[in-house]
């Protein structure tokens, strides 16, 4: 299904280490991304206002939650080899899906996120235990909402409510990382980021699989989310990555899942 057969090269490795997020372009071909467009516009009408209530809303913004229990398509982009090996490059080998959520910026909704690291993680003694990888369902321009994000910033284990006085602020350092519709960006999700103000007539959509280390938390106890019929079907390699048959996770995520890096 990808366009893209490029393995990971010492480069991509030095982005991931250094500037903490790697841009892989035309990672999908244009028909994977009318298909899940297609699929994420059917489940926002079916869901209208309760989209993303499974785990937060947004002002100014489109969420869907739990996208791995809602198609095979979704599945099919977390499980995928060439995507596994630049998250276990910042995870290690021991690592699971967290979340698998869409986000769609709103037309002219003139806001911009906070900078944040996802879940509010810092990195510990073990090292890095969040990453991240969008998937640009649209272009994103200068103009639409792109992410911004601090190089290097996953090093400093600080986040950015505790230097600056106001996340949502420019940050000298940032850049706005613009691309193609089916470009992904895996991102080290200790980097400071955020998407930007969007202030065109259409919306930008982006699916995020987020990934974490095995010993911590998924941010949406997918063994809950997930209806048990689609539970049965899944195969083994997604069961692992889902964390279905783990204990450890059960532990974990039953009382420790549902932490934002800056939703309320
Ligand atoms: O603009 C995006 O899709 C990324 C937004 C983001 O960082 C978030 O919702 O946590």
């Amino acid at each position: 299904m990808a366009g893209y057969n490029s393995p990971m090269t010492q480069d991509h490795r030095s982005q991931l280490d250094q500037l903490g997020y790697c841009h892989l372009h035309g990672f999908l071909d244009s028909a994977r991304v009318r298909e899940l467009n297609r699929r994420v516009e059917e489940l926002f009408a079916e869901e209208g206002d309760g989209a993303g209530s499974e785990f937060r809303q947004e002002e100014g913004a489109r969420r869907l939650a739990n996208v791995a229990g809602k198609g095979a398509l979704f599945r099919e982009c977390i499980a995928m080899p060439e995507i596994l090996e630049f998250v276990e490059h910042v995870l290690g080998p021991d690592c699971k899906l967290s979340s698998l959520n869409v986000r769609s910026a709103n037309p002219r909704n003139g806001i911009c996120q906070p900078l944040h690291a996802d879940v509010g993680a810092v990195a510990d003694a073990a090292g890095y235990w969040v990453c991240n990888t969008v998937w640009m369902l649209d272009d994103f321009t200068a103009e639409n909402g792109a992410i911004r994000v601090v190089p290097g910033s996953h090093i400093w284990r600080k986040l950015p409510q505790d230097v600056m006085l106001n996340p949502a602020d420019a940050h000298p350092e940032e850049r706005l990382i613009t691309g193609h519709a089916g470009d992904v960006v895996v991102m080290n999700a200790h980097a400071w980021h955020s998407g930007t103000a969007n202030r065109t007539a259409n919306a930008r959509r982006a699916m995020h699989g987020f990934y974490c280390r095995r010993d911590k938390p998924q941010q949406q106890y997918q063994k809950r989310l997930l209806r048990p019929e689609v539970q049965q079907g899944l195969s083994p390699r997604l069961r692992h990555l889902l964390a279905l048959d783990d204990p450890l996770n059960d532990e974990l995520s039953a009382a420790g899942s549902g932490s934002s890096g800056f939703l309320k």
